[in-house]
């Protein structure tokens, strides 16, 4: 039986690694392809600083196969801005040298968060123009940083509940619930260039989310407060249907501004069962998933709008999912080894 991968005919290959198998194509057989230059509009992954340091495969992966970088957690509050007149850039800038050595964009990822504070945030006790004044600080020194250097924004992450409500936080119980908006203010007046994205997820099953986004994204437009994209996260199960995927498409596409699924993963351990292996059922579900969503993408959402795809890292030994969930999973593109699997070729074939 012969194998065909983008021209190139390869005998499929079984690798016994950690105990699973691994349904993925052999790497030597697609050397020569990157999976960005088959692909309509940027294709990133969100990376890990210290596996970009240590691991030459990671590092080098991720060059070869994205032409888009989002920092998973260096350029958070806590990790940028550990104490209140300390600022640490080592991490973030080892990302930007990076970018900027392979040609990689380079997408900022959080200014403001409910989450991934530190203590000195969370501990504030100044009155409301002390709080004010921090926010600004914090926005506008690490914009003003990173200006020219990183493209883009997540402004704001995660400011709604599922059920379409303002989430507590810091900010808006310090600030008010219209913090967000300067927020986006200040962004945009240290780097007048950045596209600024409202950041979340849930809006493949929320639609109380969806119309809570759309009435936020109207209301600054109308006030000409600086929005320039949304990002739909989509950590996604394997089991969500079409007309979902296709209804935050729409909603996506429908707002006019640019779109970024930007936190890409399709999860299969949805019954949370401990001892979990991956299995070629499982690869073949995930890969119909992974070019349904990419379809729905290219499909839906103009081409002016298309600011591409981010899958929230590379391999399934990086993946935040299995340590959210307490069991093993799989549900990245690539597996351990950093072999392509299935889901590979089916975003590119997603993005024909
Ligand atoms: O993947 C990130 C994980 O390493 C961090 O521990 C976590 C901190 O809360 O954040 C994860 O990334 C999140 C992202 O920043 C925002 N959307 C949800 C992501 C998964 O939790």
């Amino acid at each position: 039986m012969m194998f065909f991968f983008i021209g190139t005919a390869v005998a499929p290959m079984m690798t016994a690694s950690a105990g699973t198998i691994s349904f993925a194509t052999p790497q030597s057989s697609v050397a020569d392809t990157n999976l960005y230059q088959f692909m309509p509009f940027p294709m990133g992954a969100a990376v890990g600083i210290a596996r970009m340091k240590n691991n030459a495969k990671y590092s080098e992966v991720v060059s070869k196969e994205f032409n888009s970088i989002t920092a998973e957690n260096a350029m958070k509050f806590r990790s940028l801005h550990p104490a209140e007149n300390t600022f640490n850039w080592a991490d973030a800038d080892y990302l930007v040298e990076f970018a900027q050595k392979n040609g990689k964009r380079l997408h900022g990822h959080t200014l403001n968060w409910y989450q991934y504070l530190p203590a000195w945030v969370t501990n504030f006790s100044g009155d409301s123009i002390a709080w004010e004044n921090m926010l600004k600080t914090h926005i506008q020194t690490v914009v003003a940083h990173f200006k020219g250097k990183v493209a883009s924004w997540d402004v704001v992450n995660e400011y709604f509940n599922d059920d379409g409500t303002i989430r507590p936080s810091v900010w808006v119980k310090n600030l008010g619930p219209d913090y967000i908006a300067r927020c986006f203010q200040y962004a945009h007046e240290a780097d007048p260039d950045a596209i600024l994205f409202y950041n979340d997820y849930g809006h493949e099953y929320s639609s109380a989310k969806r119309t809570a986004i759309g009435k936020l994204i109207n209301a600054f437009k109308a006030r000409n407060i600086p929005i320039h994209g949304i990002g739909m996260q989509f950590h996604m199960t394997y089991t969500q249907s079409d007309a979902n995927i296709n209804a935050a498409m729409a909603f996506a596409a429908g707002t006019g501004l640019k779109v970024h699924l930007s936190e890409l993963d399709i999860r299969l351990n949805t019954n949370k069962v401990q001892g979990f292996v991956f299995n070629e059922t499982l690869a073949a579900q995930q890969a119909d998933r992974y070019k349904f969503v990419v379809q729905a993408y290219n499909a839906a959402v103009p081409k002016a709008q298309q600011f591409g795809i981010t899958t929230w890292n590379v391999g399934d030994a990086d993946s935040w999912v299995p340590s959210w969930q307490g069991v093993p999973d799989y549900p990245l593109p690539f597996d351990a080894n950093y072999l392509r699997k299935p889901a590979y070729k089916a975003i590119i074939e997603g993005g024909k």
